[in-house]
């Protein structure tokens, strides 16, 4: 309430003789109310503020050989929350479609698979998309990666919402699992 409404409004109640008592009573009891709200407001912010409970940490990718239609995303990601989360999907400018992959040893041979229901990140977890584990597959580039490019992916968590990443593209040159990404 403006300070002028209020000087006009305990003026006006003073010349009415009504008893200061209670006037302090009512005060009192609009200042409860604005302290209520200012609750009310501060637990919609921190609700606010609970859904970046993602955190995600050097996101990056590898300089793709010429003609490769497929590039690798890598990153950890840390849910810093008291309740699971789940990445469900992810998408870039650079890329057709981006997938959730996970490559898996079967005998000798690495073998890898969309996770079509997504990742799983446990409260208080910390996964990590890794060569040779999880990975973001980004299918159908629109042109060569390049050392030092820069890649916006757009992570889509089930409770976190959308999260803006961005791969930092490094050299060719890679762990053995990588050119099993050739399908
Ligand atoms: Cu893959």
């Amino acid at each position: 309430m403006p300070l002028g409404k209020l000087q006009e409004d305990m003026h006006l109640r003073q010349s009415l003789s009504v008893s200061s008592m209670e006037y302090v009573m009512k005060m009192a009891s609009r200042i409860t109310a604005l302290a209520m709200l200012a609750t009310i407001l501060g637990v919609a912010f921190t609700y606010a503020q609970s859904s970046s409970a993602i955190s995600i940490d050097k996101p990056f990718s590898r300089a793709t050989p010429g003609g490769a239609k497929v590039a690798a995303g890598y990153m950890t990601i840390t849910n810093n929350g008291t309740a699971a989360d789940r990445l469900v999907s992810a998408s870039s400018p650079a890329a057709g479609k981006v997938e959730i992959h996970e490559m898996t040893m079967q005998g000798d041979v690495m073998k890898m698979h969309q996770l079509s229901g997504g990742l799983l990140v446990g409260a208080g977890k910390t996964i990590s998309l890794a060569p040779g584990g999880y990975h973001l597959m980004l299918v159908e580039l629109k042109a060569p990666l390049k050392k030092g490019d820069k890649v916006p992916v757009t992570l889509n968590f089930e409770k976190a919402g959308k999260i803006d990443v961005t791969l930092d593209v490094q050299a060719i040159g890679a762990p053995a699992a990588e050119h099993m990404h050739k399908m």
